[in-house]
C-alpha cells in the first residue's frame, strides 16, 4: 500500500537533513550499483531515533486505519532491525498499544538461555520493522525464522521501499520485492516512504540531485519495478 503522501514527504526531508538518505555511487547487497543510499545506522542519536520511530507509528497506525492492519508482537532481525523494533514497540507503547517485543542472534548462544532468539516468545500474527526493502532477500530470512519458531510473519514495516525488483536464486524477477512479499507470500507490507516520494521531493529540491537524473540512472532502468 502506498503511504500517506505528506507523511512519506515529511520523512524523506528527515532522512536527508539527518544524511541518512545520500546520493552518489553505491553498491547495494544484491549487487546492484545505485545512485543512492538509505543508511539507517545513522540515526545514531537519541532525538532521531525517537523521531524515526514516530514516523514507523504513524505509517502503521494509517494503515490500520486504511486496510485493518493487526499485530500481536514486533520483530526486530539482527543488527539494524533490533534499535528500530525496539524503538518502535516503545513508541507505540507510548501510545497506549503496549506489545511483545523479539530479536534474534546472528550467532546461537550455546551457554546461558542459549539458543538464537531474545525476548518475548515468537507467537501469533508477528510484524517485522526493519530499515529498507530492495530485493527482499533480508525479509525472507525473517520470514523463516518466524516460522521455525511455530509463530505467523503477518506483516512488515520498513522505513524506505526501493521499489526493485525481487530477486530467485540470486537472479532479477519480473515483479517487485514488495509484490513478491504480499503476493506470494501474503504479508501486509507498510512502509514510510518509497522510490517515488524520494523522486517527488527531488522534483521540488533544487540543491539535491535532480530526480531524472536518478531516475535516469542505469541502476533504475535496470531495477526499479
Ligand atoms: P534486500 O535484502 O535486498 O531487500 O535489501 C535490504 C537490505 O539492504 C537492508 O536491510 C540493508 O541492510 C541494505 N540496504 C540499505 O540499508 N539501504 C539501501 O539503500 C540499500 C540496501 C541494499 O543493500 O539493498
Amino acid at each position: 500500500m502506498p503511504p500517506e503522501g505528506s507523511l512519506a514527504q515529511e520523512f524523506v526531508q528527515f532522512a536527508v537533513e539527518s544524511g541518512v538518505l545520500r546520493f552518489g555511487q553505491f553498491k547495494t547487497k544484491a549487487g546492484r550499483m545505485s545512485p543512492y543510499f538509505f543508511n539507517a545506522g545513522l540515526f545514531d542519536d537519541g532525538a532521531k531515533l525517537g523521531r524515526l520511530a514516530q514516523f514507523y507509528a504513524r505509517a502503521l497506525l494509517a494503515e490500520e486505519q486504511r486496510s485493518g492492519l493487526a499485530f500481536d508482537m514486533i520483530f526486530g532481525p539482527a543488527y539494524k532491525g533490533i534499535p528500530l523494533a525496539a524503538a518502535v514497540a516503545i513508541e507505540l507503547a507510548r501510545l497506549g498499544r503496549n506489545l511483545p517485543f523479539a530479536y534474534n542472534r546472528k550467532e546461537a548462544k550455546d551457554h546461558g538461555e542459549g539458543g538464537t532468539l531474545v525476548g518475548a516468545p515468537l507467537k501469533g500474527r508477528v510484524l517485522i520493522v526493519d530499515d529498507v526493502m530492495s530485493a527482499g532477500t533480508a525479509v525472507r530470512e525473517s520470514i523463516a525464522l518466524i516460522q521455525a519458531a511455530g509463530a505467523t510473519p503477518h506483516a512488515v514495516a520498513i522505513a524506505l521501499d526501493r521499489q526493485e525488483k525481487a530477486t530467485e536464486n540470486g537472479i532479477d524477477v519480473n515483479h517487485s520485492a514488495v509484490q513478491y512479499v504480499t503476493r506470494q507470500l501474503g504479508l501486509k507490507v507498510c512502509a514510510i516512504a518509497r522510490l517515488s516520494d524520494l523522486l517527488q521531493y527531488l522534483s521540488v529540491q533544487s540543491s539535491s540531485p535532480s530526480s531524472a537524473e536518478v531516475l535516469d540512472g542505469q541502476h533504475l532502468k535496470d531495477h526499479y519495478q
